[in-house]
């Protein structure tokens, strides 16, 4: 065998994209003091399917050669290959101010996967009358899907508003977690002492799926803080669906909002629904009846409403601009932060098969995504710091409760209704309790 493996360790090498890509400006880097190692090679249809088959996450592609982040062990499968790269590797700089960075562990504060389930059991567990947790599906790598509802009575399925709160869409928006989550514990730990509080709870059924990618939250905490899609091998041997482009309503509506290429960053997947995480949440949406929906992300401090897939304004525009607009309202005064509101297509860009279109075009209800601050990347893009979590919920609280309360005073009106009752009845299996309660 000729091909000589050329390992080459360029110690000098520092591309200002990757500082960009891993350490945000203004952000905090969350693998301080970690040693990544970066690879690259030439880009050739033989060596970019090396890549694949090693489960490399490539980065980026730069003047011929492909950059990609690699683990030990994918060193020892890249030599075993023959094929020839380059490497270097990167420690994070220590910390200026090391208590806004990500202490307590690997991911601090935030919440992985099993730290949410054992979060939830435990809410379950201090107020039985007022939260239920339900396993309403399973990842591709087989995690529990868990949503939380709260209501009084909660066992009850009672004549009262549901309004649908949902996070964690895309991996590395770690913050999304915790809005949703922070919503149902804020909401459980005020409802003796807030009357307020109570009168929504008693009122209405809340129901908050924090995390709808398990599997790329795990992947983002300990392989690739930047992994977006869901963990799908597609069938050339990329990974990820974009599980903000796989909902069915004009699913791959044209190549703009989405794209059919598996390696893309927003690829849909082969079919609308084709993702058990979307799918569980469809289950989910169609055997109850929700009168509104938020659903976080990351990064932009904007809130968004339908329609994304075409910048035509929707039949309810008036309606959902209100409703974005009183949120922004009721946001602003709390840290001094602006959400800027307008329909997605327009305020962001072209989107299809994401989340808040499919509730909007099949059940007519005020469906919003939420972009969480920071505003942009060079205030830290994906990575908040552990002492903006509570500031970010904060300012996201009143916005959760007036939903709520729009929710409960327009219970009772819904052009949609037998639309949704005739989809439900195709989805009648029953939803399974987590833990305690099997
Ligand atoms: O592209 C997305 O899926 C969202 N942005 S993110 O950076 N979190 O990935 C924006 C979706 C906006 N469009 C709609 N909500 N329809
Ligand atoms: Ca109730
Ligand atoms: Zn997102």
């Amino acid at each position: 065998m000729k091909i000589k493996n050329k390992i080459t360790k360029i110690r000098a090498f520092v591309l200002f994209s990757i500082a960009l890509a891993l350490v945000p400006v203004g952000g905090q880097p969350p693998n301080d003091g970690k040693e990544i190692t970066i690879i690259s090679v030439e880009k050739s249809a033989e060596f970019v399917a090396t890549l694949y088959e090693l489960e490399l996450d490539c980065l980026f592609e730069w003047e011929g050669r492909i950059y990609a982040l690699a683990r030990p062990q994918d060193l020892e499968g890249l030599d075993r290959s023959a094929v020839p790269y380059f490497f270097e590797t990167h420690k994070f700089p220590a910390l200026k101010h090391p208590q806004l960075s990500v202490l307590s562990s690997i991911n601090g504060e935030y919440h992985s996967y099993k730290e949410i389930e054992a979060d939830l059991d435990s809410l379950q567990a201090a107020h039985p009358n007022l939260a239920k947790v339900y396993v309403i599906g399973r990842s591709l790598e087989k995690r529990n899907i868990y949503a939380l509802k709260i209501s009084d009575n909660v066992s009850l399925d009672e004549e009262e508003a549901e309004v649908f709160f949902l996070g964690c869409h895309h991996a590395r928006e770690w913050i999304s977690v915790e809005v949703p989550y922070l919503l149902g514990k804020f909401l459980l730990e005020n409802y003796d002492t807030n009357a307020e509080v109570r009168r929504l709870v008693n009122q209405s059924e809340v129901w908050i799926v924090p995390l709808v990618n398990p599997d790329g939250l795990e992947y983002t905490i300990h392989y690739y803080r930047y992994w977006r899609k869901n963990r799908r091998l597609n069938a050339d041997g990329s990974y990820g669906v974009d599980l903000n482009r796989n909902y069915g309503y004009l699913w791959g509506y044209d190549n703009k909002g989405s794209s059919p290429e598996p390696g893309s960053a927003v690829y849909r997947g082969t079919a609308a629904f084709s993702e058990p995480e979307t799918r569980a949440v469809r289950d989910l949406f169609l055997q109850k009846n929700f009168r509104a929906m938020i659903t976080y992300h990351s990064y932009s401090q904007v809130i968004l409403y339908p329609w994304g897939y075409t910048e035509t304004p929707s039949g309810k525009d008036s309606l959902l601009r209100q409703i974005a607009s009183q949120m922004s309202a009721l946001m602003q005064p709390v840290n001094g932060r602006l959400y800027e509101f307008g329909q997605a297509s327009a305020k962001l860009y072209l989107t299809n098969g994401t989340t808040d279109d499919w509730t909007f075009g099949t059940a007519g209800i005020p469906s919003f995504t939420i972009e969480l601050p920071p505003i942009d990347q060079l205030w830290g893009g994906f990575f908040n710091p552990e002492v903006d979590i509570q500031t970010i919920f904060r300012e996201n609280l009143p916005a959760a409760l007036y939903l709520i309360d729009w929710s409960i005073q327009n219970f009772g009106f819904s052009d949609s209704a037998a639309k949704r009752d005739a989809a439900r009845l195709r989805f009648t299996h029953h939803l399974k309790m987590h833990s305690t309660e099997k």
